[in-house]
């Protein structure tokens, strides 16, 4: 590698953008595909921003071509998208929709053509109505074998072209997020649950999805494949990098947000004692053989990362205090989104010290962050701010290679504008900038930059 200032990535470090199905593919009703949840409740008055929908979303269902053409201009080679559950199987089990998978093959078939590696993820949250109606999706264990069956016919069927497959995205935000009614915004199914042991059930159940999915996928597939699972961990960055304060941001990163109980059991085969005496009885029953369903060895993990919580070495019982955000601490256009940048370093660092998995390799499955973008009277987008973000945080990813620590891969989010869940399409994460009346693409000033970082295979 070349020195360290010329931020430098390795030759085969795999550049990528992603998106995921509900927030771009549209055609909601087209091919004999069925609601999802996310159909259901963005229906629901006062749920999601401006009543928007993912009914037409970017249209990339009838657009994909032209849109894969955007990713040649682009550079990548590796393209992270998900699958929806309801266009394959749009009762949540049984018969397969034939039509419905036509459609991924012709997807994968046109990047492939051009060049560019599919990461598939299999499930990024629009979970079948029909489910939901039947037993409560991720309410019920049944939810995990469905999810398993469904694997099934897709690896069975894609298996021959798809080699980089992924199982669940961010388990937290379609359990918690979604079963904890009040929430701010809250997500899909939106259901209410009535205990916390309840809604650690749920992503107890979701965990559960992505071990017998991994099996699935392995036993389906008719190669040799990669099976990730894309978590968004709650990432601890030491305030200061003395000792003292990276052992508290170690030690806070067991019970950060839901690590111990999502990351941890999915890594360790245990949910983390610290998480486990938090819980106390809000702990999720956990039958006897559900640790080792869960615990699959993994080819990679996905990490989605965004911002990060500093934590400093305070003389309490834990050891730790987490440290607020101060009045003027920048921010993205996102109530949540605090810029963060060491976050990707530490996300990397926390899987491979605190977690003990140094083994392995890793990739940044997601990063990215919505900005005020305006169109100028000349019809362009000067995204300093994104452009900003994303060069702190690809420092930061470099910092983590530069060390030793086994980043392989980095996918922006997202390569277009799109519906931003409860947030609609009022926030734009894209370097691809949407004209959702014309669904006209334009690049932004982002998606150049990305580009020449791509082509030097630095940060630029
Ligand atoms: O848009 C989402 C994505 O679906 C999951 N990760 C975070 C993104 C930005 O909020």
């Amino acid at each position: 590698m070349v020195s360290d200032r010329s931020y430098q990535f390795p030759p085969d470090f795999c550049w990528g953008t992603a998106t995921s199905a509900y927030q771009i593919e549209g055609a909601a009703q087209v091919g004999g595909r069925q609601p999802s949840v996310w159909d259901t409740f963005s229906q629901l008055p006062g749920r999601v921003l401006n009543g928007d929908t993912g009914a037409i979303a970017d249209d990339h269902y009838h657009r994909y071509q032209s849109d894969i053409a955007w990713l040649v201009k682009l550079g990548v080679k590796h393209y992270r998208f998900s699958i929806a559950w309801p266009r394959v199987i749009p009762a949540g089990r049984g018969q397969v929709n034939e039509t419905g998978m036509d459609f991924y093959r012709d997807l994968v078939d046109c990047l492939l053509a051009n060049g560019i590696t599919p990461h598939v993820t299999l499930f990024h949250w629009d979970s079948p109505q029909a489910l939901e109606t039947k037993y409560g999706s991720w309410r019920s264990r049944e939810m995990a074998s469905d999810f398993a069956d469904y694997c099934t016919a897709v690896v069975h069927r894609l298996g021959d072209r798809v080699t980089h497959w992924m199982t669940l995205n961010e388990i937290v935000c379609f359990t918690h997020m979604g079963y904890e009614v009040g929430k701010t915004p809250p997500h899909a199914p939106g259901t209410r649950v009535w205990s916390r042991k309840a809604v650690w059930q749920t992503s107890h159940h979701a965990l559960l999805a992505h071990g017998l999915g991994c099996q699935a996928i392995r036993a389906a597939s008719p190669q040799p494949c990669s099976v990730a699972l894309v978590d968004n961990p709650g990432v601890t960055v030491p305030l200061t990098e003395s000792p003292a304060d990276i052992a508290a941001a170690q030690a806070a990163f067991h019970t950060n947000w839901v690590n111990g109980g999502v990351i941890f059991p999915a890594l360790t085969g245990q949910y983390s004692e610290a998480q486990l005496r938090q819980l106390g009885r809000d702990a999720p029953d956990i039958r006897s053989g559900d640790l080792e369903i869960i615990h699959q060895p993994l080819d990679a993990l996905g990490l989605n990362i965004y911002t990060g919580t500093y934590v400093r070495a305070a003389d309490n019982p834990q050891g730790f205090a987490i440290v607020g955000y101060a009045q003027g601490h920048p921010r993205l256009h996102m109530p949540w989104l605090w810029l963060v940048p060491d976050c990707i370093y530490w996300s990397i660092r926390h899987i491979s010290d605190t977690l003990h998995r140094p083994d392995l390799p890793l990739l940044i499955t997601e990063n990215g962050c919505a900005a005020q973008d305006e169109k100028t009277a000349a019809g362009e987008i000067w995204d300093s701010d994104r452009i900003l973000y994303l060069q702190q945080h690809l420092k930061s990813a470099h910092r983590a290679i530069a060390e030793g620590y086994p980043l392989k891969g980095y996918f922006l989010w997202s390569l277009m504008d799109n519906f931003e869940w409860a947030w609609g399409y009022d926030r734009r994460f894209g370097i691809l900038y949407n004209d959702f009346r014309t669904q006209e693409r334009t690049p932004k000033a982002s998606f150049h930059w990305y580009a020449e970082c791509i082509r030097q295979g630095r940060v630029v």
